[in-house]
């Protein structure tokens, strides 16, 4: 230094501190630059300080008054940047800059997302919702729907019994029967609501669930209404690519009576599409005529169709959710995914 103007070397020395200073991140960092610049033994300005006395006197309070201003402005800033650094995000362990959490949102649990569904595709078919108790007679629940009270669904070990011949209804027909005796044909109705049976919880069963169940009574209903009907909500639920297949079965209120199949395409995120197996979404039928004249319609009058489904079970499959007991257990992390 002493072969260069001492005044410019101070300068460049002054500008190499400030820059250390401003790079210094925590408390440490701005140690080492006050040691490397300010310390008493090893700081480069101290050590111009302690030297002036073996410069020619005619430099001595040039290079002096230089040395001090820049050991003034090196010792303010170390000052300023120790206290921007202990009130900031570093030294109080916070990041401020981290986004907020959203606030919380709410949603529809994906039962009822799928009840809603459904009830909206057969409003635009022409239905309105029923709703009845779920408490209710050995008559509504089962023998108007022309099941004697000795067939097994009636058994002690299948349906849960109150007190005298009150029970928690098994399925919603007793709903179907109320609003059939409130009121004259045409009907077209869907009774959605928690039903009751003596199921083990299990992954397939719960012994409360939700029933969906559809009846149309009208002069001149056929079985091409039933099967069109179905079908074309079916593909407005599954998919319009939905194949949909009616498999005979039995139920002591329909007659004929079917299981209601579809097959869906699936089209993945890479648009490659494959089918699934048949999956069975509802059982239903035509309306049996000892029901029909049960409720006080004329049998001979009077044709009509009606269906039963879960909910639980079209959103298990819609989700692709193994067990039915996961929409039960309120676990966030797995209901929170229907959320909106
Ligand atoms: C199923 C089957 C079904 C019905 C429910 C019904 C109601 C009245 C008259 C005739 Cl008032 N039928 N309901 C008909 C066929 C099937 O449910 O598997 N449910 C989950």
């Amino acid at each position: 230094m002493s072969d260069t103007n001492p005044i410019e070397a101070l300068k460049a020395l002054e500008a190499e501190a400030l820059a250390a200073v401003a790079a210094a991140t925590d408390a440490e960092a701005l140690e080492k630059a006050r040691v490397a610049y300010l310390g008493r033994s090893e700081g480069r300005i101290s050590a111009i300080l302690r030297g002036l006395g073996a410069l020619p006197a005619a430099e001595r309070p040039a290079v002096g008054q230089e040395a001090n201003r820049v050991k003034a402005v090196v010792g303010n800033a170390l000052e300023a940047r120790t206290a921007a650094l202990s009130s900031g995000p570093a030294a109080s362990g916070e990041d401020l800059t981290l986004p907020s959490r959203g606030p919380w949102k709410g949603g529809l649990h994906p039962i009822t997302q799928a009840i809603d569904e459904i009830c909206d595709i057969f409003r635009d078919l022409g239905f309105t919702r029923a709703r009845g108790p779920e408490a209710d007679t050995l008559w509504y629940n089962f023998e108007a729907l022309n099941t004697p009270l000795d067939h097994p669904a009636a058994d002690e070990q299948d349906t849960l019994y109150l007190v005298d011949s009150v029970l928690l209804r098994s399925h919603t027909s007793p709903v179907q029967i109320r609003t059939m005796e409130a009121h004259e044909p045409p009907i077209r109705i869907l009774a959605p609501g928690w039903v009751y049976r003596r199921d083990t919880y299990d992954a397939t069963h719960t012994p409360a669930f939700m029933q969906i169940e559809g009846l149309v009574i009208d002069e001149g209903v056929t079985f091409v209404d039933f099967k069109g009907t179905l079908a074309e909500f079916a593909r407005r639920y599954w998919g319009p690519d939905t194949e949909v297949r009616f498999r005979p079965s039995f139920f002591p209120f329909t007659e004929p009576s079917a299981e209601v199949d579809v097959k869906r395409v699936i089209t993945r995120p890479d648009g490659t599409r494959e089918d699934t197996d048949w999956l069975e979404i509802m059982g239903a039928g035509m309306v049996d005529p000892a029901v029909i004249a049960n409720v006080g319609y004329d049998p001979e009058r009077y044709t009509g169709w009606a269906f039963g489904m879960g909910p639980a079970r079209i959103a298990k499959l819609k989700h692709g959710v193994d067990d039915l007991r996961t929409f039960f257990e309120n676990d966030m992390r797995f209901l929170a995914q229907f959320a909106p």
